[in-house]
């Protein structure tokens, strides 16, 4: 797109330039204003002498709401960023630091290219004396390393950690890597510094391993947990939108009630603020629930009801399950007989040091308001008993009701990609099928019962475990988006590892990590890379996000999904030609929008080309609903269309085995979705 074509001349820009420095001069002493020269710079570089700024769409790499993003870029310079309007997240709004991201392309800290280190020393004090190589020399060391590896049967000691990408080009790809080569190791995600508790404790209680989805536009009470909704919980910025929405502007307002161990900004903005003691908010959810069900408070179309209508849930007394016929949960009255019949809110006021009248008026009011949502996050699962105190608070949603009912919570679909370009099961040698790799534990013992049973990745024991030896040592370990020296809770152990492993860093910056590097494969910034970027679960529907270069590269730096691409194909074997076949990033993305073709979105994305115009394909609404312990497909206008109890593509009872390869998730009208939990397992 061009803009402002001819709109600034060189000369009078020039004279603009010229009248501003002198007025600089006069109020700073200085001769120049370094904003406005740079900018002259870039202006005299145009041979037409024209100003030509161009708009691409991006995603903000800032923090995981991934908001849709304007980059504006004029004559190859980056000079401002605006929230997309027509994209579901953003709506054309940013947090303070999304319009800032210029500062992030523009760092003059960044990796400038691929580098490799010379001072054999490792430390906090020593100099990495990193040179430069080139991406060839890079590249080779890293296979000619894990070619090695590979030869001795011992695959199986190259790691690779990674922290915020979900991208079917980026972290997407790493999955296939380790199956290929044959390491257990290859990828580790974070997720368990970050809030793996979370889908655990959902995974626990409705069978979903994921984050919900929320529709909090039409909640009328929300009851956080342990949640920063209006300073870090995702997606940030489209919370803030919607808490001015359903505080300022809704009928009726949404009441909130926020616990948490401090007096925060989200607090602060809510009807009722509960300082509880830490750890203790499965308590207070139990004592809700108690105080639901004795005062004859739960949503009985969607969890059922006694048989002859009678509330026989009284504090201290059991209750005989076969009066009880239950709809949509199960086990309600054997969890109130070996738990909840003793949770009185006067039992949890003394656990949770909070007052029994405060816990009494939150359970009134969260049940008797509808549609009303319990959420939680990492204020109540990252602590060691974080699994049951998030499984307490989210079985509140059941008692009300609330999942998949308009303003409550349900699931997240994932988009209609298009297949892979390249099938990897047809590239597996016998090593990748059977190599000695396939008797190894994982490093971070993650599902070994002297490690972790129920964990899905213990990232910040692969440093110490490898240390230690235990349950081998490492060789090579390289990091994508993660800097566990930083944030992982045992940052020194890092050190004394990474002192004797061979280190692969990828990011485009300095880090704790990065200075005890061996080799640094710089990625691109976000403003310079072609990636699609998904977000968390949002509104349940699905969407596609795609990054679009807003300027050539500015250094020797390479994509990471490319570096990825560019090691496989030098490993030896059919590994590499499954890459080379693969290509590169862009090829794995063109592959992804071939699914738009036969399902465009509903801003009219339906390829490749399409959706790098608009950044985004997204698909609405969510395909159906709970009303009345009902549930009702989308029939193209409403929920009109009443479902059967079993799954609408094969016919199949739910919780039954499918007929074919229907996976049930397709039971809902759209074959080719897939939920959440279904992409990459790794996703945090
Ligand atoms: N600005 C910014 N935003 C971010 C991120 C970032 O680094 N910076 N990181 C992103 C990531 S990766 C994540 S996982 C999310 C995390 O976002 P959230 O899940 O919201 O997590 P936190 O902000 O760590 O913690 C939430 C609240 O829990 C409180 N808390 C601590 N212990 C307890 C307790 O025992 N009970 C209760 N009730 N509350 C407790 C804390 O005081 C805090 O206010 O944020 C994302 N957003
Ligand atoms: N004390 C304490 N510790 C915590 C938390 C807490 O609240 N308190 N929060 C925890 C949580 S929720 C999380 S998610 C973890 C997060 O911890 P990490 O997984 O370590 O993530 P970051 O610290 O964000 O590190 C991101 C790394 O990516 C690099 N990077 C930045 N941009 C790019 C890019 O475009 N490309 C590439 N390749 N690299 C890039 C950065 O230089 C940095 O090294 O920390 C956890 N640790
Ligand atoms: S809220 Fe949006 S604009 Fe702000 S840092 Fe996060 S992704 Fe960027
Ligand atoms: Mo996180």
């Amino acid at each position: 797109m061009k803009l402002f074509q001819e709109l600034i001349n060189r000369r009078r820009f020039l004279q603009a330039t010229g009248v501003a420095a002198g007025a600089g001069a006069v109020a700073s002493g200085l001769g120049v204003i370094p904003g406005l020269n740079t900018l002259s710079h870039a202006q005299t570089t145009t041979a037409a002498g024209t100003s030509e700024t161009v708009i691409t769409k991006n995603i903000c790499h800032q923090c995981p709401a991934r908001c849709g993003i304007d980059v504006y870029t004029t004559n190859g310079r980056v000079h401002a960023i605006y929230g997309t309007s027509d994209h579901p997240i953003s709506n054309g709004k940013l947090c303070p630091k999304g319009p800032l991201g210029a500062y992030i392309l523009y760092d003059p800290d960044r990796f400038k290219g691929p580098m490799k280190r010379t001072n054999p020393k490792k430390g906090r004090d020593e100099d990495p004396q990193f040179v430069p190589i080139s991406w060839d020399e890079a590249l080779d060391t890293v296979a000619a390393r894990l070619n090695a590896l590979r030869d001795k049967g011992e695959s199986h000691r190259f790691a690779l950690a990674y922290g915020r990408g979900w991208g079917a080009s980026d972290a997407g790809l790493q999955g296939t890597f380790g199956k290929l080569y044959g390491s257990p190791n290859v990828p580790i995600g974070h997720s368990s510094m970050c809030s793996d508790g979370s889908v655990v404790s959902k995974q626990a209680t409705d069978g979903n391993a994921s984050y919900s989805a929320y529709d909090y536009r039409n909640a009328n009470m929300l009851l956080m947990f342990g949640v920063g909704f209006l300073e870090a919980f995702r997606p940030y910025n489209n919370n803030m939108q919607v808490w001015g929405y359903i505080r300022g502007v809704k009928v009726p307002k949404t009441r909130i009630t926020a616990v948490d161990v401090h007096m925060n900004t989200t607090l602060a903005g809510s009807d009722r603020a509960l300082l509880i003691k830490p750890g203790t908010d499965g308590a207070l959810a139990l004592a809700i629930a108690h105080v639901i069900l004795t005062e004859g408070l739960w949503d009985k179309a969607f969890v059922g009801d006694f048989v002859d209508g009678m509330n026989r849930f009284k504090p201290g007394e059991q209750v005989d399950p076969g009066s009880f016929s239950e709809k949509w949960v199960r086990g309600l009255v054997e969890w109130w007989n070996v738990e909840l019949k003793d949770r009185t809110p006067k039992w949890a006021a003394q656990v949770t040091t909070l007052y029994e009248r405060d816990i009494l008026a939150t359970a009134r009011e969260f049940g008797t308001t509808r549609p009303a949502i319990a959420l939680f996050e990492r204020g109540v699962h990252a602590h060691t008993n974080g699994i049951l105190n998030g499984m307490a608070v989210h079985s509140l949603n059941a008692l009300v009701g609330s999942f998949f009912a308009e303003g409550g919570l349900m699931y997240q679909m994932g988009p209609s990609y298009g297949p892979m370009p390249v099938n990897e099961e047809d590239y597996l040698d016998d090593y990748a099928r059977n190599g000695p790799w396939k008797k190894q534990p994982r490093i971070d013992l993650k599902g070994h019962e002297d490690g972790y049973l129920l964990a899905r990745n213990m990232l910040q024991e692969l440093g110490p475990n490898s240390l230690a030896g235990k349950p081998y040592k490492l060789d090579t370990i390289m990091f994508y988006l993660t800097n566990p020296i930083w944030t992982a809770p045992n940052g020194k152990v890092w050190e004394e590892a990474l002192r004797e492993l061979f280190v692969i860093e990828t990011s485009p910056f300095p880090s704790e990590t990065a200075m005890f590097a061996d080799l640094v494969l710089p990625d691109h910034t976000y403003l310079e890379r072609l990636q699609d970027a998904p977000t968390y679960p949002f509104q349940g529907w699905p969407m596609a996000q795609l990054r679009v270069p807003a300027i050539k590269t500015l250094y020797d730096t390479k994509y990471y999904g490319d570096v990825l691409i560019e090691i496989g194909k030098r490993i030896k074997g059919p590994m590499g030609d499954y890459y080379k076949a693969l290509n590169d990033t862009e090829n794995v993305i063109r592959h992804l929008a071939k699914g738009f073709e036969s399902d465009p979105g509903d801003n009219g994305v339906n390829g490749f080309e399409s959706w790098k115009e608009k950044g985004v394909w997204y698909k609405k609404p969510y395909l159906w609903r709970q009303r009345d312990g009902e549930f009702y497909a989308w029939d193209g206008q409403d929920y009109g269309r009443e479902m059967s109890k079993g799954c609408h593509a094969c016919g199949r009872p739910w919780g039954e085995p499918a007929r074919g390869d229907c996976d049930h998730a397709a039971g809902i009208g759209r074959p080719q979705y897939r939920v959440y939990r279904d992409q990459p397992e790794d996703r945090q």
